[in-house]
Parts: C-alpha cells; structure tokens; sequence
C-alpha cells in the first residue's frame, strides 16, 4: 500500500519567501511531507523541474451576485469557479451582498443557497453592508465575524450601496472590536453624479465617458478619507482595485504615518487603459466598463511599481462578468446603454495568475516569491485562511499549480466562464496553469477541466493575520 495519495516529484517550489527543489507528497487532501526522493504514492506527477506553486486565492470576485433585472451576472458558483480552477485559482472570496433592508443574516442564507452544490473549488464570502442599522452593528456583525465572515466591503459610491461617513465610522468600530477585515471601494459618489449629470446634458453618453465620469481625483479624494476615517477609529483598511498614482499616492503617505493601510489592484490596471473604453462612440468599449476606470500607460507603470515594491498587498480579479451581446448583460434590455447604466465590471477569473505570471515573472517585472505572496499568501492571511490556504508547507491543503511556460495567444473561446469575451483578447502570453490541483485531486490538466460540482467546500474564516492581533487600547483623542 503506497504511502502517499499522490507524489508530485521533481518540482520547483514556490513559496512567498523561497524557491527549492523537492517532491511533495499528499495524503487526504493535504500536503504531508516536502522533501527528496519521497516513497511512492497511489498517483505520480512528474513536474519535471516546473514552477510549482500554491494555488491562486482570489480574494475579489464576483459570482452570481443578485442584480435588479434584467441584468444578471454571467457566472454562478459553477461556471465561475470552474473558469477559476481553469486559471489556477482553488479559492475564490465572492460577496454576499446585504439589500437595504435586508437582514445580514439572511443575505448570507441566500448567498449560501446560490453556492450549495455547486463549487468546484473551496470558497468563503466576504459580506457587503449596505445597511449598518443598530441590529446590524451590535448583532448580526459580531456574531457572523464570530462564525467566520470575518471580513466587508464598504461602498462610498453607488446609491443602492454606499454609506456616508458616519456609517463607515460605525462598521469599521465594528471590525476594530471584533478583529474582522474592512475593504473599501474609494470613489467620491457625489463627484461622480456631478460629473456624470454634466457629461449627460451635453450629450456624452458613450462607453467611453464613463472614464471622463469617474476620473483619478474622485478615487483620490475618497481614498484619502477612507484613510482618515481608519485613523480615526485605529482599524486597519484594505482599500480594494486601486487604479492608479493619486491613490497610490495617499496610500504610501499612510504608510509613511505608520498607518496600516493595505491595498489591491486588478489585472485591468495593469494591462487596459481609458482608451480601451472606446476611443470614439463605439459601444465596445462598454466591454471594458469597469470602476474605478482603467487610466493609461503611466499609471500602469505606478501599478507595477506598487506590485513590485510592496506597496500592494493583495493582485485580484475582480471578475464581475456580464456578457456583451444578449439582454441581461452590457446591453441590458437588449439595447445599447447610457454609460450610466453599463453594468460595471469586466470578467478576469480565469486570466488572473497567468497574466501576472506572463507578464511579471516572464517578464521580470517581479520574483516568482513576490508571485506568490500577492496572488494567494496574502490573500489567505488578509482573509483568516493561512495557513490552510495560501501556502505551499507540511499541514497545507494540497492546492497547487504546475506552471507550463509557452507562447500562446489568448483567445476567449479556451477559457470557461459564461462571458462572451475577455478584455485580453489577442494578448500574447508565456504561461498558463499546466495543472491545477485543489485539495489533492486534479481539476484542471492542462487541456481539460476535471473537477466536479459540489467538491469545492465553504472554509469559515479566522481572523486576519497580516497583522498581529494585539488588543491594543484605543488612543486618547
Ligand atoms: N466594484 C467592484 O468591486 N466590482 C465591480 C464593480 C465595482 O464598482
Ligand atoms: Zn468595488
Ligand atoms: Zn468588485
């Protein structure tokens, strides 16, 4: 009787801090010894010598997040995490959202429903709070970070989610007494009505404004009062899919003041631009209808110059997929749209790992280490997973990628989600997942998807472990 489920053998491990050569054996869904030469196992993989990393954590997704008709998100917990496991990606952290008016606790029973069954990779939900009402703060929060939501997102735009400031002084109270994770999505809501009711009056309605509607200075500003507000309340922050320099900017002075704010940015910083919205009144440009906006080539300089430096902490997807052609997505009703109503987000599941593999591995923008760090340890330990998830060590759930590195070119029609395009049509890559294996068992191979509905499981979260947890008094003011 072999001693190993399965033996990977001759891999070239990765981790956040270390690249060595070794085999991994795995018993149970979990890596239990890394070393040379290991006894057998009832499976062999050889890697022959490949990059062997943990398996991606996608700390920002959105999947069947329920929508007012009739625009529908194109990937549920099926379709969705089967295009993750595709890309290397063996846990995803969609939301589950709170209506106004909606209990929290209910919100997380629906979310629940949507998910059962259907995973193909392990999964957890951060909550979206939209409505901080007293039961909200003094029950169904602290008891749910207690159960493992240990982390939100605030909205400070969109009418249907956004929270004023007295709000956010109220939830982040919340995550600094219970020891739960706050995210942030910084745009100045009104400046963007503003804005937006000016470009509409002069006729400027194309995908291509919604840029002009949303510009750095509305990120800026919001940035740097989600940055005071956590000052404020002494709670650390994670302000997510940062864009660009005027944002980075605020981060790096709150670093500067010894403040613990963390950061992410998203592959459609790095790789699209305003120009990409349209650069005339073509409606492809809603394909890239995203917020806060893709900027331009100088910024994306400053995106990887974060991601190099330190200054991110966590690289998402923020897959929010609706399809261009059809009634329920882009064009929702069937017709061209105001950029007003565009539904906001771009599909990136599936292309997350391989684009910063190609792009900044490859490309030696970045360490394989650093790889690692931003696209699955950090995650796991911004999110209460590591050591479980996230790392590629003795006692860890075997989720694991074996690199290939070779020239393709990227093309929609060889990714699995339900979206009818990818942004990065035609992009010339040098890597993508030869195999992914979550838990243990292959669910991708390098040409097809392997895995099975319903294997993927739902992890409750600890707390945060960027950090240490001291419960430090609150300062004087
Ligand atoms: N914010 C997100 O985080 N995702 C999609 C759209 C948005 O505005
Ligand atoms: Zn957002
Ligand atoms: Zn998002």
């Amino acid at each position: 009787m072999p001693a190993f489920d399965l033996v990977i053998r001759n891999a070239r491990a990765v981790t956040a801090s270390d690249i060595f050569d070794c085999d991994i054996a795995v018993k149970d869904g979990r890596i239990v010894q890394l070393g040379q030469d290991l006894p057998g196992g009832t499976r062999e993989i050889d890697a022959a010598g490949r990059h062997v990393t943990p398996g991606g954590v996608d700390a920002h997704c959105h999947l069947d997040q329920p929508e007012p008709p009739p625009v529908r998100m194109a990937d549920d917990f099926d379709t969705g995490t089967r295009s993750a496991a595709c890309g290397g990606t063996t846990t995803v952290i969609p939301f589950a959202l709170q209506h106004k008016g909606q209990s929290l606790r209910d919100a997380v029973a629906d979310y629940h429903q949507r998910a059962e069954g259907k995973a193909h990779v392990d999964y957890t939900f951060h909550l979206i709070v939209s409505d901080p009402t007293p039961k909200v703060l003094e029950e169904e929060l602290p008891a749910l970070i207690r159960e493992g939501y240990t982390s939100f997102k605030i909205y400070m735009t969109y009418d249907s989610l956004k929270l004023d400031d007295g709000q956010i002084l109220d939830v982040l109270s919340v995550a600094r007494e219970h020891g739960a994770m706050a995210m942030i999505h910084a745009e100045n809501a009104d400046c963007i009505e503003w804005l937006t009711r000016r470009l509409e009056a002069a006729g400027r309605t194309a995908p291509r404004y919604h840029a002009h509607a949303r510009p750095m200075l509305v990120e800026r500003e919001a940035t740097h009062r989600a940055i005071a507000l956590s000052e404020l309340v002494d709670v650390p922050i994670l302000i997510v899919h940062v864009s660009g320099k005027e944002a980075v900017e605020q981060i790096r002075w709150a670093r500067a003041h010894g403040l613990n704010v963390f950061a992410e940015t998203c592959p459609q910083y790095l790789f699209l631009s305003a120009e990409d919205l349209g650069i005339d009144d073509s409606y492809h440009g809603a394909k890239c209808v995203c917020s806060p906006p893709p900027r331009d080539k100088s910024n994306q300089r400053v995106i990887w110059q974060g991601l190099a430096d330190g200054l991110f902490t966590v690289f998402s997807s923020d897959h929010a997929p609706y399809r261009f052609d059809g009634d329920d997505g882009k064009k929702a009703g069937g017709e061209e749209q105001p950029f007003r109503h565009i539904p906001n987000g771009i599909p990136g599941i599936e292309t997350r790992m391989a684009l910063l593999w190609s792009e900044g591995v490859m490309a030696g923008r970045i360490t394989p280490q650093k790889f690692v760090e931003l696209t699955s340890t950090n995650p796991a330990k911004a999110y209460g997973l590591h050591p479980r998830k996230g790392s590629l060590a003795v006692g860890a759930d075997a989720d694991l990628v074996i690199w290939d590195e070779r020239e393709f070119v990227l093309r929609n029609s060889q990714l699995h989600h339900n979206v009818d395009y990818t942004p990065y049509e035609g992009m010339h890559l040098t890597a993508w997942p030869g195999m992914t294996l979550a838990r243990g068992e292959v669910v991708w191979d390098g040409s097809r998807f392997t895995g099975r509905a319903g294997a993927g499981r739902f992890l409750h979260c600890g707390h945060p472990t960027l950090l240490p947890r001291v419960a430090a008094p609150r300062p004087a003011r």
